[in-house]
């Protein structure tokens, strides 16, 4: 029998152990939100590999927000661009390397937008499969080269490591890179390709080298 003191005291308890678990939810929350390139807060990964296989995929989360998607995430399943009305959910493309060993990136989008024009020297060295602008299977694209107005809808960006590689519409693009120093780095895309450029998990991930 519960007397009408220990409803009291029972009530209580149930508070506390709400505020308990409400704190702890927000503390990952933040969390999740203050990683930031170079800082030393652990990030969890779905990938630790040799070669990185990574997915563009129009509008992933919802109209406009497209993403990188680890393939790994994909389990198989070939998305279907423009069909996604859901809310932006979670996608966690984060990926984890080793240091001083040669990644290989493998980018394959299916996004047939074209967003910018690429101009510029080439700084790190890229192959595009089905190059369809040039018509040829395969482009090797070298340190140095200069590239003028190539047709891109996104690019692999890690700003910190001057890595700036251009996405063509519907191609693959893979190129090599090895990290030297172990560090959290971010990459990006620079074109404006919508609401998703800006959040992590879209067109935004952390790369983390141990
Ligand atoms: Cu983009």
């Amino acid at each position: 029998m519960i007397l009408p003191r220990d409803k009291e005291f029972a009530g209580i308890a149930i508070l506390i152990a709400a505020a308990i678990v409400v704190s702890g939810l927000l503390g990952f929350y933040v969390e999740s939100l203050t990683i930031t390139p170079g800082s030393t807060t652990t990030v969890t990964s779905s990938t630790q590999s040799n070669v990185v296989n990574l997915d563009v995929v129009p509008d992933y989360g919802g109209s406009g927000y497209d993403a990188f998607v680890l393939a790994a995430n994909l389990n198989g399943a070939v998305p279907t661009p423009g069909s996604n009305t859901t809310a932006p959910g979670t996608n966690d493309n984060n990926i984890t390397v080793s240091s001083g060993t040669l990644v290989t990136f493998v980018l394959t989008s299916i996004d047939t937008a074209v967003l910018q024009n690429f101009s510029g020297l080439v700084a790190t060295p890229f192959t595009v499969y089905n190059d369809t602008a040039s018509g040829v299977i395969s482009s090797q694209y070298k340190v140095g080269q200069s590239v003028t107005t190539m047709q891109m809808g996104h690019t692999f960006t890690i700003s910190k490591l001057g890595v700036n590689v251009p996405i063509p519409p519907d191609t693959i693009v893979s190129f090599g890179l090895t990290f030297s120093t172990p560090g959290v780095y971010m990459y990006n895309c620079l074109t404006p390709c919508g609401p998703g450029m800006g959040i992590a998990g879209y067109m935004n991930g952390y790369i983390i080298v141990k």
